[in-house]
């Protein structure tokens, strides 16, 4: 669907940045007369984008015409092993095939998998590559549904936090973006604001320039921690020991929102009985923090108007990271922080979008599978439990998974417990198809390869989790080589598979108009009949890009004050202190702080004392551009790094640049030794990174465990214990 008219020279397509981000930035990208698109930039016209993009995504024209970039259907050429291949040499290990050749070959495999063993016995694995509405999950799943395949259950990022922020809120709503700038104080616990929101970071100076202190709460130095007013360098995982101090502190102070909290809240006298075991003594002992930093915080978080707290899914990815999220979702309802603009919180805005997700997964076509029901549900946090032992837990019912469909993920990067997935890839029984852009640590054990494409290639719808604008995503070039789309390949495979609901041949636009809720009978200028949507059509939306929703339609006469008037959507219609659903699930219904099993207090820390950070890079998303050569000079200073305390590397006999083991139980890594002041001393930290670009072909995920979260059943990547060893050289 080209955008505008090529008539002159060089044509501008609004697109959206569907990179896992809450930022969604509007990108306009410049297309020349020969189709090849040649600038993209910030669309100055977006108020949260406003004019910039992230460094990784400035440089997207890297990407988007890398030399390396899939572009043809691959199968594995027969007798081929699946391991991983050396870099630049992944070719040779596939042939090129047809499109044709390759659809009909997996629908057939697919069709006898699901004969032989039952169709959930097909896994399809899928992140975000892309956040589009049609790109996550439309189409697919779609398919999926209809063939009864295993449900995956996706919980790798921020399920255990968005369970626990709707326990106390009832919906991922939050303090808008750009409201930051009439802030104070803005606490950013666990969150890195210029490594993964950095469009927060323009309201974030401004306000310091009207005189606001920045206070960040972060085991790690970020960038953003780095020009804190105050960095606290909390132990990792004691979060919620902190903020119930905080609260012991506003309550035997007087300092909480009485008024609010009778109005708005329930189980404050609960939550008050729980908060005066968290002396600041014993959250100092737990956190690291001093009595008096303890004190300092919780007084200045509670007199400080407007207070604005940036939680982000940081604190969450430990084991108890459901109780912590609660906790500190807690403080601003304490205090009364909603009440006024520029206050708040905010974890995610998703809860605003309300998509019309019933017609564009259709769950509805699982009546029609083999099963006639709704299938099995696998964690996707326990790939490697279910490539490789399903069955052998109680739990676990249904056959083997025999199949495996991968697409808007590398699971052989970024999954827990590496060493499980991977043994479980390399299984010569699993049929692996995976649907990428580059060859990745997954790619390698694919037995099919099939060419994705870029946001510039596709059409797409976006909401956002870091601000309130309904975007469209335009199709700015033609897919290079054979690329497709999600959409396109799971309607070209339903066709092969002889599915024949007409669902199975919706274009793009008529999935766009279903989302939207927008009457298919209707012509055009039809209006979206979804709750804050209703003044959007289609046609606005591709005159103007990107659409506020209606309750951010005119924020400086109406300013969104979120949590001001109830009821909400919480069982008691309250923010919930005290959760009778928690207690009815044998949970403990209040936030308290319980620490890790893998943590300086389990047991296991006799033998793997130091607690691992394995971070995101700022200048990657996840695994995605750690190929491109520009981007990796962007972090070259981490690259390959174990940052490490003073001490615990002394104790090791470990100097600057020295090279290392880091390992556990369930793996091992090589690495060298960067020696970092600014970390808590116990605690070491090394970056996410493609496996096969590490000398041993492993990265930071052989050291991960698929244990899960308190609530939300998700991944607790740092709640890791390890130990280092100096090495005399390292091996290859
Ligand atoms: N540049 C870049 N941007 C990204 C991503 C990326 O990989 N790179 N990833 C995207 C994705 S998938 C997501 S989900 C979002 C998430 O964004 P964030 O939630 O911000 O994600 P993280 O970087 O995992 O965690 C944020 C910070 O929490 C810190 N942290 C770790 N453990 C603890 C703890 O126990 N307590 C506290 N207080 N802090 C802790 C980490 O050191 C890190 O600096 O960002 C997105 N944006
Ligand atoms: N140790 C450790 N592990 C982590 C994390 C961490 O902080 N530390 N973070 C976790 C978190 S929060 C998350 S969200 C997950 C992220 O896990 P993933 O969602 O798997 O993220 P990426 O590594 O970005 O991989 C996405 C892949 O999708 C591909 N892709 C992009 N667009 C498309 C498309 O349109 N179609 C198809 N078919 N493919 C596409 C990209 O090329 C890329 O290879 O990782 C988790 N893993
Ligand atoms: S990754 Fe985030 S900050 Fe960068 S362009 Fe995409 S949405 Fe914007
Ligand atoms: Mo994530």
């Amino acid at each position: 669907m080209p955008a505008a008219a090529p008539t002159a020279p060089f044509r501008i397509v609004h697109t959206v940045c569907s990179h896992d981000c809450p930022d969604s930035c509007a990108v306009l990208v410049t297309v020349n007369e020969e189709g090849r698109a040649v600038k993209v930039e910030g669309d100055p016209s977006q108020p949260v984008t406003q004019g910039f993009l992230c460094g990784k995504v400035a440089k997207y024209l890297d990407r988007v015409y890398a030399p390396d970039r899939i572009l043809y259907p691959l199968r594995r050429k027969p007798g081929v092993p699946k391991t991983t291949l050396p870099r630049g040499l992944e070719q040779e290990a596939f042939e090129r095939v047809s499109w044709d050749e390759a659809l009909t070959a997996i629908a057939a495999r697919l069709q006898q998998v699901s004969l032989e063993h039952g169709s959930e016995a097909i896994l399809p694995y899928s992140y975000a590559g892309t956040i589009g509405v049609l790109g996550f999950g439309s189409m697919d799943r779609r398919f999926f549904h209809r063939l009864g395949a295993s449900r995956l259950d996706r919980t790798i990022c921020s399920e255990a936090g968005g369970q626990a922020w709707n326990l106390v809120y009832g919906k991922k709503l939050g303090t808008p973006t750009e409201d930051f700038r009439l802030a104070k104080l803005i606490l950013a616990w666990g969150a890195n604001i210029h490594g993964n929101n950095v469009h927060l970071w323009p309201m974030i100076e401004q306000a310091r320039r009207d005189g606001a202190r920045l206070i960040v709460i972060d085991p790690y130095r970020t960038r953003t921690a780095a020009l804190a007013d105050w960095h606290i360098a909390i132990r990792p995982g004691t979060d919620s020991a902190l903020a119930l101090g905080l609260m012991h502190v506003i309550l035997n102070e007087g300092l909480e929102d009485r008024a609010y909290i009778d109005e708005f809240t329930h189980g404050f006298t609960q939550l008050a009985e729980r908060a005066r075991e968290y002396t600041p003594e014993r959250v100092a002992a737990w956190t690291g923090l001093t009595p008096t930093e303890v004190e300092q915080l919780a007084r200045e978080y509670a007199t400080t108007r407007p207070a604005a707290l940036r939680l982000n899914y940081g604190t969450q990815r430990t084991e108890h990271g459901g109780a912590t999220v609660r906790a500190i979702a807690m403080l601003p309802a304490l205090t009364g922080a909603w009440k006024y603009r520029g206050g708040g919180a905010v974890l995610s805005t998703s809860g605003a979008f309300a998509w019309n997700k019933q017609a564009v997964e259709r769950p509805d076509l699982a009546q029609a599978s083999p099963l006639g029901r709704q299938s099995r549900l696998v964690n996707m946090c326990e790939l490697g439990h279910a490539l490789t032992e399903m069955g052998a837990r109680p739990e676990d019912t249904g056959p083997a998974v025999h199949a495996l469909f991968v697409y808007n993920s590398n699971p052989g990067a970024v999954a827990p417990n590496q060493n499980a997935v991977r043994h479980g890839l390399a299984r010569p029984d699993l049929f692996t198809v995976v649907h990428e852009l580059f060859f990745t640590d997954t790619t390698d054990y694919a037995d099919y390869i099939l060419p994705a494409t870029t946001f510039l290639e596709h059409t797409d719808i976006q909401g956002a989790y870091g601000h309130y604008f309904v975007q469209l995503s335009q199709q700015a070039i033609e897919p290079p080589g054979e690329a497709r789309s999600n959409v396109w390949l799971f309607s070209q495979l339903a066709q092969r598979m002889g599915f024949l609901e007409p669902c199975f041949r919706d274009t793009p636009d008529q999935i766009i108009r279903q989302a939207m809720a927008i009457d298919p009978g209707a012509g055009p200028g039809a209006h979206s009949a979804n709750p804050g949507m209703e003044h959007i059509t289609f046609e606005a939306l591709q005159e103007q890009g990107h659409i506020p929703l209606a309750f951010h339609r005119d924020p400086q006469a109406q300013p969104f004050l979120p949590f001001t008037s109830g009821p909400f959507a919480t069982p008691s219609g309250k923010i919930e202190f005290y959760s009778e659903a928690l207690a009815s699930a044998g949970l403990d219904p209040l936030p308290g702080f319980v620490p890790a099993t893998e943590s300086r207090w389990g047991e296991a820390a006799n033998r793997y004392p130091l607690e691992f950070l394995s971070r995101k890079a700022d200048n990657y998303m996840n695994s995605t551009f750690a190929n491109l050569p520009g981007h990796r000079k962007m972090e070259s200073r981490t690259n390959q790094r174990l940052e490490i305390h003073p001490d615990d590397a002394h104790a090791r006999g470990l100097a600057d640049g020295d090279p290392l083991r880091l390992f556990n139980d369930r793996g091992s890594l090589q690495l060298t030794a960067l020696i970092n002041p600014a970390l808590p001393a116990g605690v070491v930290a090394a970056r996410l990174d493609w496996a096969k670009l590490h000398p041993d072909g492993s990265n930071v995920n052989a050291l991960t465990s698929e244990r899960l979260t308190d609530i939300g059943r998700g991944a607790t990547f740092y709640s890791t214990l390890v130990e280092v060893t100096k090495i005399e050289a390292p091996t290859t």
